[in-house]
């Protein structure tokens, strides 16, 4: 078993911008937005909303993350309930769906709010459509409005306002969200009922984290036959199975940078709930059943907080 380094957790710059901002001629909505849930990605997308003007009340778990959004503007709040209570439109954006109905359900949850009239809650966390239904059941239960938005893209995609929005459910609290998804995102899309966006994302990263293991396992094998991995990438370049993540990825694995772009830990947890989806179906997925081994193996490995493309070091066993 090799001796794996956790990954540099990088702070927050906030004062590093996305060149794409200013063009964007972004109006900020007169609403106040709550922001549960700061890690990479809330972190990113806070800090722009804060540049584009929205006022933002946030919280977090952990709660020193926060103290640089107050320095920047921000108001913070104990619980997600106090959140609730001084935000108009809720974020919540945390790992996994345990943490996306804790923060609802919870104690000091959401929903001990009782009566969320005139409140909405968006879902970014990536969480599958069953958490969906029943966190919007929730949130519908208490006279709030939900919406799913699903983000799809890599910390460096939300670094640069380049996310896409995949959004189900109240179609007035997409329309109200539009400020704050044209400052983290280049295309937005409201596909219909509460979980249409869900599966969406999720058959996405289906598609990914196929592409991962195939382009791990065949840089691994030029690795056997000490075939220069920079030739194989620059050859592949040439080809029409060209992809700019594919490029990105076999340019990490050559190098053995799997500085966190979008971590492993959250690819085997989205194969897990797409097998999940698909045992419900009694839709056969053998290459993603295998595709989640292998992820699962890594993670075992110590790769858990690197990137996906960390799956090419259990590869070259
Ligand atoms: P990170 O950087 O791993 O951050 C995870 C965040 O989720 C972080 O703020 C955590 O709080 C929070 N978290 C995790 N579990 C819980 C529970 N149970 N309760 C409250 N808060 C929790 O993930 P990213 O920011 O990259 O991604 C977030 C989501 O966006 C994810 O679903 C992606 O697929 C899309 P902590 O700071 O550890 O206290």
């Amino acid at each position: 078993r090799p001796v794996v380094t956790r990954p540099e957790t990088q702070a927050i710059d906030m004062n590093s911008r996305s060149n794409t901002l200013a063009d964007r001629d972004i109006v900020p909505s007169e609403q106040t937005f709550g922001f549960l849930g700061l890690g990479m990605m809330g972190s990113t997308i806070v800090k722009d909303l804060i540049y584009t003007k929205h006022k933002v009340v946030v919280w977090n778990r952990t709660i020193d993350k926060c103290q640089p959004f107050v320095d920047a503007g921000a108001e913070v709040k104990d619980t997600p309930m106090d959140v609730v209570e001084a935000a108009d439109i809720i974020f919540c954006c945390v790992s996994d769906p345990k943490g996306a109905k804790d923060l609802v359900f919870g104690n000091c949850g959401v929903l001990q709010l009782k009566d969320l009239r005139n409140k909405a809650y968006v879902e970014m966390s990536t969480i599958d459509p069953e958490t969906s239904m029943d966190i919007g059941e929730g949130i519908k239960q208490c006279n709030g409005r939900y919406l799913e938005a699903q983000i799809h893209g890599s910390r460096q995609e939300a670094a640069d306002g380049m996310l896409i929005i995949l959004a189900g459910g109240d179609r007035t609290v997409f329309e109200e969200c539009h400020s704050c998804f044209k400052t983290i995102a280049k295309n937005t899309f409201f596909l219909g009922n509460v979980g249409n966006a869900c599966k969406v994302n999720l058959i996405l990263q289906t598609i990914l984290g196929v592409s991962l293991v195939g382009l791990a396992e065949a840089l691994a094998l030029a690795d056997r036959f000490s075939i220069s991995l920079n030739d194989i990438i620059d050859i592949f370049d040439l080809t029409s199975m060209k992809s700019p993540l594919l490029l990105a990825k076999g340019k990490e694995m050559a190098k053995g940078d799997f500085n966190p772009q979008q971590p492993l830990s959250h690819m085997q947890r989205d194969l897990r709930l797409v097998l999940n989806m698909a045992e419900n179906l009694d839709q056969s997925m053998p290459v993603t059943s295998i595709t989640n081994e292998v992820f699962k193996h890594t993670k075992r490995l110590g790769y858990s907080e690197h990137d996906s493309s960390a799956v090419f070091v259990r590869s070259r066993f």
